[in-house]
């Protein structure tokens, strides 16, 4: 019988018990608290009057949806709640979230999220999800500095995604391995249910909208297009499998193997997702699980970000396919 643990039950065992886990851990269960109350939410967005365009535009200028609205409220209420926090990046906020409570003194981690990735799919059922990204500040002062929360992804703590599908659950890793917790709605449970997920061998899903493939670099064109032959890396032709919501498609690569694609085009030429709450979490998971994640010169973890919500191509998955992307692209 596989052993019934919860999140924070298995942090705490992952981890030498110190001070350090014990702060992951209260902030892991925030996350996951918020996390339950999203789901509740999401689950029953057709049932409550939760649909649909909540009549604002956000920083990307991206119509925000009001599941956006709310689990950015949960999520930084939640937060906020927690002595450990400082600051808050989030795609629904233009600027820092900086927790200055009394009890913030001697807060040391910078949270970045995406509090619900993929929202334009609600309407239509689909999965959504929401990303995290945690660092420890760099600087000493009280105040924070931009190298506190614009560092590399290499310098990242921890980082997860909680996936709102068919069930509701919790991915995290902090670089060793990466765990996987379905919630169990009986008991309010996220409980461990895929212990060191570590990405298949095979690569044979390329995940890419392909309505930009006239925009892309040719190299890139005539790569994908070569995806669908016998002339791919594998040596067969590799299935497509697009959903259009990041998380799911993530999730989805990281169960079966294979490449995922947002590539920069002429209208876009640092591509369309962002680095600090999609880029670089999901490229510290995929190192977590034996993949890699590049932006096509580089590795995502090496990229130091100058801003809070700049963009950057990403390709990620199979550490061969992506390489050969990388080798494709690089100037
Ligand atoms: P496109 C959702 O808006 C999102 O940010 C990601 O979840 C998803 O991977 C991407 O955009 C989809 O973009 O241009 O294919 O619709």
């Amino acid at each position: 019988m596989p052993p019934i643990t919860n999140l924070t039950d298995h942090l705490l065992k992952a981890h030498v018990f110190n001070q350090r886990s014990r702060e992951l851990a209260e902030i892991l269960n925030q996350i996951m608290i918020s996390a339950k109350i999203v789901s509740h939410k999401t689950n029953r967005a057709g049932l409550t009057d939760i649909l649909g365009a909540a009549g604002k535009t956000n920083v990307q200028d991206e119509e925000v949806q009001k599941l956006d609205e709310y689990a950015h409220d949960i999520f930084v209420r939640l937060l906020k709640q927690s002595p450990y926090i400082k600051a808050v990046g989030s795609e629904e906020e233009p600027d820092l979230i900086v927790f200055n409570e009394d009890y913030h003194d001697q807060a040391e981690y910078i949270m970045h999220m995406d509090p619900l990735d993929g929202s334009s799919n609600i309407d239509v059922n689909v999965s959504v999800g929401t990303i995290f990204l945690i660092y420890r500040k760099q600087s000493f002062g009280q105040n924070l500095e931009k190298s506190d929360y614009l560092q590399p992804g290499k310098n990242a703590v921890c980082a997860g995604y909680v996936l709102y599908g068919s069930s509701t659950m919790l991915v995290y890793s902090t670089g060793q391995g990466m765990h996987g917790f379905t919630l169990d709605p009986n008991i309010g449970e996220f409980l461990l249910s895929h212990e060191d997920m570590t990405l298949p061998e095979a690569s044979n899903i390329y995940s890419v909208n392909e309505s930009y493939q006239p925009k892309w670099d040719q190299a890139l064109a005539d790569h994908v297009s070569q995806m669908k032959t016998d002339q791919d890396i594998s040596g067969k032709p590799k299935t497509a499998r697009y959903i259009g919501s990041l998380v799911a498609d993530f999730h989805r690569n990281l169960l079966k193997g294979g490449i995922f694609l947002y590539p920069a085009d002429k209208k876009h030429p640092n591509g369309k997702l962002r680095l600090l709450y999609e880029g670089i979490p999901f490229a510290f998971l995929i190192k977590a699980a034996g993949g890699y994640a590049s932006d096509g010169q580089q590795d995502v973890l090496e990229i130091v970000p100058t801003e809070l919500h700049q963009r950057a191509p990403l390709f990620i998955g199979n550490k061969p396919d992506v390489k050969l992307v990388e080798k494709l692209l690089k100037k």
